[in-house]
């Protein structure tokens, strides 16, 4: 298994550094989607009970965040309702951005780039969350690509996601993993999940039936040396799943909306996944939570194979 650089700064749970000493499984969890990704209190609804789905899948949860400038790998409750209730007010933390927020000893919520990198630093393999950032529409104007796909492309971490929001461009977006050699893989399903839709357009690269087949295929991956992470797509749950033309009407006006309000850079996400709760009366953030749950249970099956 590789080993990455450490940090000075890095502070890991004691339950977290006692299960990774161990060899017991680990599940990092970003913390964008808690302050970011959606509305207080439901956010740190969320965050605990995603915790929890960690838990009964037999793994400990891993919530990375950065308090005071210190990289955190494990939070209490506290931390994570602090976090939940500051919202957008604390600094949302791609790869660019911690530098200044580890030196000037601030507040941070990872995305999945972030969180990617100080889970690898930590040795945490395999990781759960909603969404993944990607290839904007409309990149051909903004040049809008996620630092999300860049860390993919050279991080060890394997991301478990609900697939690839519409809100993006899909084919861009799989068409720049291609090109960084990053595997997008179908659980237990051949067509990529679009997030809220449990079906997008496009196919996958691998499709895997079972935890251990992720696992085996991730093993040989790194084994070889080749750096970087792999995406796995997870179909959200039936029950919960809206129907793929309801929402992708509403994404197209959420984008408009967007483009009139001049809204670019690192605020667009946070934008639409709000607008597309409020237009769809809160039913895009059902199907958001359940989601990610759902990632959590199989993210620590991963962990345990
Ligand atoms: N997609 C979601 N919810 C989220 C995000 C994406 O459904 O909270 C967050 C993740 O933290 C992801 C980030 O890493 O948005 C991507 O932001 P950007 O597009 O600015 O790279
Ligand atoms: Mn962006």
């Amino acid at each position: 298994m590789p080993t990455e650089p450490v940090s000075p700064n890095l502070d890991i749970a004691p339950d977290i550094s006692e299960a990774l000493e161990s060899g017991q499984p680990v599940v990092a969890l970003e913390s964008t989607i808690i302050s970011h990704g959606m509305p207080y209190p439901r956010n740190v609804e969320t965050a605990l009970a995603v915790e929890n789905a960690v838990r009964e899948g037999g793994a400990a949860p891993a919530t990375i965040a950065i308090l005071g400038g210190r990289l955190k790998v494990g939070l209490d409750a506290d931390d994570i309702r602090h976090l939940g209730k500051k919202g957008s007010d604390v600094i949302k933390c791609s790869r660019r951005d911690l530098p200044f927020v580890v030196a000037r000893k601030h507040d941070g919520a990872t995305t999945v780039a972030a969180t990617m990198i100080i889970a690898a630093m930590a040795g945490i393999r395999v990781f759960a969350t909603g969404g993944i950032g990607g290839v904007h529409r409309g990149v051909e104007q903004t040049l809008d690509v996620s630092a999300d796909l860049e860390e993919l492309a050279h991080t060890n971490v394997a991301v478990v996601c609900a697939g690839i929001k519409s809100v993006l461009d899909i084919g861009r977006t799989l068409e720049y993993l291609e090109t960084h050699g990053v595997p997008v893989v179908g659980y237990q399903t051949d067509t990529l999940p679009a997030f809220y839709a449990r079906e997008s357009d496009f196919g996958v690269d691998y499709r895997a039936d079972t935890p251990a087949d992720v696992a085996d295929a991730l093993r040989s991956k790194w084994d070889m040396g080749l750096d970087g992470g792999m995406v796995i797509a997870v179909p959200v749950p039936a029950e919960h799943a809206l129907d793929r033309e309801e929402i992708d009407a509403v994404i197209d006006e959420a984008i408009v909306e967007m483009q009139h309000q001049g809204i670019t850079g690192k605020d667009t996400t946070p934008f639409l996944l709000a607008r597309i709760a409020e237009r769809t009366g809160g039913r895009s953030l059902d199907a958001n939570i359940q989601l990610v749950i759902n990632n959590a249970r199989v993210a620590a099956a991963i962990a345990a194979a």
